[in-house]
């Protein structure tokens, strides 16, 4: 029987607003940026919000990775399955991000700092790529204090399974770690996304130190690709680099860990610990003109799959939750799940 327990998934990250426009090469290069990145924001790319919205027809959307895959899991799930925490500011932004994630029936519980403004992510959409520029703002001071506050440590404990978007490894490491041992000590999933090269690159040691308690690793090719070279896997071969994942050291030995791969329209590579054959699962390609933008579509895909884990389902059948919402997510305006709701089936 399905479980009536509310908050089952809780999930952690950075919420943001995305700015987000149709872009060209020459605004990528006014801001050097490259065409399908992720970074984060430095002194000479903060002119771009102002930029995109005065001088493209840029949308203001509810963003931030992990929030995205939240958002999606509550979408096939019961009502009051998620809940989501980070950090904004108090302002206009926030409001926008309150009213989103309403709509969408997920519960926030957002540490609102004082000073500092909600954070903002510029996405240049330039055809099937998205460049991403993050100024995290105030989901940069998320800390340790709100995630022990009594209400919101009583939703870790309540929780069934976590989610953490690799994107906080820049903001606060030791609640992430605190996530991962409440994990293992109650003998439940923890899924993390690897969330972007540069994670893998330049915040390789709290990645590290989380990975024993990885029950659930998702990444797509280019992350793979970065964590392989940055940790000295070498291999370029993406099923390699999977299993390299899923037989790394593992605290909590009653779970195997599995790695799955997400690589656009190529198969989904999933690995688990242990085993020698890796899985690819196909993915159903999208008619060009059902295509908006891909930006969100590997939240999208984290969020089905989260979904798949929470109701009991099979690995097979959550990566398939998983390229579901994907697909629902890339005939939308960025990282958006179309309402009236569609019910996924098995088919
Ligand atoms: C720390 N950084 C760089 C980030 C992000 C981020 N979410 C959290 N932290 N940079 C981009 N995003 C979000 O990724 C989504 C698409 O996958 C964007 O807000 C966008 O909604």
């Amino acid at each position: 029987m399905a479980s009536t327990k509310e908050y089952r998934l809780l999930c952690l990250e950075n919420p943001l607003l995305d700015i987000q426009a149709f872009g060209d090469e020459a605004l990528l290069q006014k801001y050097g940026l490259k065409a399908n990145d992720a970074i984060l924001a430095e002194e000479k790319h903060k002119g771009i919000y102002e930029d995109l919205l005065n001088n493209y027809d840029a949308k203001l959307i509810a963003g931030g990775a992990a929030q995205n895959t939240a958002r999606g899991a509550q979408y096939m799930l019961p009502p009051n399955s998620v809940v989501y925490l980070g950090g904004v500011g108090d302002d206009k932004y926030a409001a926008i991000l309150h009213d989103a994630v309403k709509k969408a029936g997920l519960r926030v519980e957002y540490r609102v700092d004082p000073k500092e403004p909600t954070g903002r992510c510029g996405v240049v959409i330039t055809g099937h790529n998205r460049s991403m520029c993050t100024d995290l703002a105030a989901a940069n001071h998320y800390d340790l204090e709100h995630l022990k506050s009594p209400e919101v440590w009583k939703l870790v404990e309540n929780a069934e399974a976590y989610y953490v978007g690799g994107y906080h490894f820049t903001v606060c490491p030791p609640a992430i770690q605190e996530l991962c041992k409440q994990a293992a000590a109650g003998n439940k999933p923890f899924i993390l996304s690897l969330s972007a090269p540069f994670i893998c690159q330049f915040f390789k040691d709290p990645l590290d130190a989380s990975a024993p308690y990885w029950d659930y690793v998702i990444g797509n090719e280019t992350e793979a690709a970065a964590y392989a070279e940055s940790h000295d896997i070498k291999t370029t071969d993406v099923k390699e680099i999977a299993k390299a994942l899923a037989n790394l050291p593992k605290e909590n030995k009653q779970r195997k860990r599995v790695a799955i791969i997400t690589q656009g329209t190529e198969p989904t590579i999933v690995a688990v610990q242990g085993e020698d054959k890796v899985q690819e699962y196909p993915v159903l390609e999208l008619a060009k003109e059902e295509i908006n933008d891909t930006n969100g579509a590997g939240d999208a895909f984290a969020g089905g799959f989260c979904a798949g884990i929470i109701e009991g389902k099979s690995l097979e059948e959550s990566v398939a939750m998983g390229q579901w919402l994907a697909r629902l997510s890339i005939k939308e305006l960025g990282p958006s799940y179309p309402f009236p709701k569609q019910t996924y089936s098995k088919n």
